[in-house]
């Protein structure tokens, strides 16, 4: 969602850092042009403002010229601002048994879907959810929950057959308790507008379930009006925190960065993208370093270990070590990197990310081509597999058919591994160590 706020301001650190003596006006120079894509993010004016005033008198009060490294001390004022704005987070009431969350919001936020991915959020760090839908207009409305509370094994469908809000609250609080669960996630029905005969349904809910948190589920595609609604429904509601959906779309992200200052709520979690897993807790620090193309290492380095057990990395290694390093390999971390969201999201939370996605756009580096290398090495033998000196002309027009791929491409991939196993018979014989050390030179 930052994809050009973000560039613009590694864009502008960039500039600072190569204009070599740094004067006043540089200094200026840079909160300008800070300020300008704050407004193209959709910040709003005032808070633009506020946000580049603030960061000019701590640059002043510091002496930033004088700094051992001035460039970096106005990086470091700028990300330090970046993170009061995006606003830190009060750990959620997660400890407290059961916890209790209810979730609101507009018809189509991405409540019902939300409900399934904080079920297996909380799965995964060993607490029993339980879930159940307040959302009585819609009879699909409770199927949708039920399926989705399916694919999150060990969750309890704490759903009433009863047609009353009360009803479904009471028997959900009741199997909360028979089946001793950590954490109920109560789903309600989406208004279309803010419309007070369900505001006061919505308190009703709220007045038996007493939870702990309610979250607002707001669309940040719809820009602005997320912080209207977030205003709105705080005023009806003792809002504890906003979820934003939808952050994998080129929203431009003043929603973020300016909810917490406009209305004054923490938000709690990202979601960006269908599936159960597409969703991350709000962390001010590491959207503020991803923001300033500093690179968000700690999630990439939670993500994959999400995905990767230790066992496995040590088996990598050690066949890598040993020199053994065939094509089923080459396709088994292709098939790694895609489960830890792609390239681009890989690379999106690398350092400056915004340069080298550019430089990957132009080396025609995708997902694409990724894909189409693993269907090139499903498409060999095992023994072209294990062999790749076996690939002969008339083996690789074979395999170029059956991936639907041409000659050109499969030539590419080979050279590629080729590369691969080279570097690997180096680290062999240098070692670890030594190896990267040459790399760092
Ligand atoms: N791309 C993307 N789609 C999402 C995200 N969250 C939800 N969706 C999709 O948005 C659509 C609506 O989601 P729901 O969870 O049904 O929304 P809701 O708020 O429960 O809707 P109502 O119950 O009708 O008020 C579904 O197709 C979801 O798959 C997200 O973070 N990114
Ligand atoms: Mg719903």
């Amino acid at each position: 969602m930052f994809d050009s706020f973000s560039s613009r301001i590694s864009g502008i650190f960039d500039k600072l850092r190569k204009s070599g003596i740094l004067k006043e006006s540089d200094v200026d120079e840079a909160l300008r042009e800070i300020r300008i894509a704050l407004l193209e993010a959709d910040v709003s004016l005032e808070v633009a403002k506020k946000f580049i005033a603030e960061a000019k008198e701590k640059a002043v009060g510091q002496d930033v010229i004088k700094s051992v490294s001035p460039e970096q001390t106005v990086v470091k004022i700028v990300r330090d601002h970046l993170v009061e704005l995006l606003g830190a987070s009060s750990p959620l009431e997660i400890n407290k048994k059961p916890c209790k969350i209810m979730l609101v919001g507009l018809q189509g936020a991405g409540k019902t879907t939300t409900v399934g991915k904080l079920a297996k959020f909380f799965s995964k760090k060993n607490k029993k959810v339980a879930v159940a839908s307040a959302d009585i207009y819609r009879p699909a409305a409770i199927e949708q929950l039920k399926v989705l509370a399916g694919k999150v094994e060990g969750t309890v469908f704490a759903q009433s057959e009863k047609k009353s809000v009360e009803a479904i609250c009471k028997t959900a609080l009741d199997r909360v308790e028979s089946e001793n669960a950590d954490v109920l996630i109560m789903d309600t029905a989406g208004r279309l507008h803010i419309d007070e005969v369900k505001m006061s349904e919505l308190q009703e809910i709220q007045k038996i379930l007493d939870p702990n948190e309610i979250f607002l589920v707001a669309d940040i595609m719809t820009g602005q009006d997320a912080i209207n609604i977030a205003r709105k429904f705080s005023e009806a509601l003792p809002i504890s925190g906003v979820i934003l959906t939808r952050v994998d779309g080129d929203a431009r992200g003043g929603t973020a960065l300016s909810m917490r200052a406009t209305t004054g709520r923490e938000i709690k979690f990202l979601c960006s993208g269908e599936r159960l897993e597409d969703i991350e807790l709000f962390d001010a620090e590491r959207i503020a370093d991803r923001l300033l193309g500093m690179g968000d290492v700690v999630s990439l380095v939670e993500k994959a270990q999400e995905h990767f057990s230790k066992e496995e990395a040590e088996e990598t290694a050690k066949r890598m070590q040993a020199g053994i390093f065939t094509f089923d390999d080459l396709a088994a971390q292709m098939e790694k990197m895609s489960k830890l969201g792609g390239l681009k999201t890989i690379v999106k939370m690398l350092p400056k990310s915004a340069q080298l996605e550019s430089l990957m756009d132009a080396h025609g580096v995708s997902d694409k081509t990724v894909a189409r290398n693993l269907a090139i090495i499903k498409s060999m033998t095992k023994k072209e597999k294990r062999n790749y000196k076996l690939l002969n002309g008339s083996r690789k027009k074979r395999i170029a058919a059956g991936s639907g791929t041409t000659i050109q491409e499969v030539n590419k991939l080979v050279k590629q591994y080729e590369g691969a196993l080279d570097l690997f018979k180096k680290i062999r014989k240098n070692g670890i160590g030594k190896m990267s050390a040459m790399m760092r030179r």
